[in-house]
């Protein structure tokens, strides 16, 4: 059987990790038990990298910045995702490669080219079969992180100037396998209109899995 790759994207606070969260709930009423990652991080050395690049006391280039973050990425492709989606897992990941074009590319301002041609390298080409795109301005997701009291991290840190940039990269994104979800609404609301995108393009799938 197929595995389908589905990835939650956008900026801090938009709501990704409650998504992919509601999204392996769904799945899993369903009988079908999902593997569940966030970007960076999901194997050790990838969390190690996570780590590194999100400590606001390590000075870190965008040059850096970027392979810790490829490192973190290929680890994670090469053990967890990869073999799950050739088992014919549902893989839901908590972001992916669209947040180095929006970081990286768009906040840091690297080369494009290059970042892609690195990135072909860690992931091995492997693409997501959906992207859920949450889209909100940034002072939201702002005050959304502010009342979970967590301290920002080194990237939450940086100019209002990239967040504007991120935040307007994932805004613009169009292309195959890219659905925007306004993440102004209500989580359930939110939740209902990606389950609706997954169901519409792998509901045969998914009916297959769970048997
Ligand atoms: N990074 C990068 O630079 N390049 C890359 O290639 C990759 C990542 C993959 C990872 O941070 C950092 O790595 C990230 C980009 C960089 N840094 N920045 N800046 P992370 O994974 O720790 O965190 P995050 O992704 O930045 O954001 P977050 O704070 O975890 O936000 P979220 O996952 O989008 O939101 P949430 O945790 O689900 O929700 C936040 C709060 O809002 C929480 O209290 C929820 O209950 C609430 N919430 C969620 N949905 C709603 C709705 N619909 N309404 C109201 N409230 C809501």
């Amino acid at each position: 059987m197929a595995g389908i790759f589905l990835v939650v994207e956008g900026p801090e606070g938009a709501g990704k990790t409650t998504l992919a969260r509601g999204l392996a709930r769904r799945l899993r009423s369903l009988g079908i038990d999902p593997v569940e990652v966030r970007e960076p991080g999901g194997t050790p050395v990838a969390e190690a990298a996570r780590q590194v690049v999100l400590d606001p006391e390590l000075e870190t280039g965008p040059v850096s910045e970027l392979f810790l973050i490829l490192a973190a990425r290929a680890d994670l492709v090469a053990r967890i995702i990869q073999p799950a989606l050739d088992a014919g897992r549902v893989v839901v990941s908590d972001r992916y490669d669209l947040s180095t074009e929006a970081y990286q590319i768009a906040g840091r301002g690297l080369d494009r080219d290059k970042v892609l041609q690195a990135n072909a390298i860690a992931t091995g080409g492997l693409e997501p079969d959906l992207m859920l795109v949450l889209d909100l301005p940034v002072h939201v997701g702002r005050a959304r992180q502010g009342r979970q009291g967590k301290e920002p991290d080194r990237l939450e840190r940086a100019e209002e100037a990239m967040h504007e940039r991120v935040t307007d990269f994932f805004a613009g994104l169009t292309g195959a396998g890219v659905v925007h979800l306004d993440a102004t609404r209500e989580r359930e609301i939110v939740e209902e209109a990606a389950w609706a995108e997954v169901i519409a393009r792998f509901g045969e799938t998914i009916g297959a899995h769970a048997g």
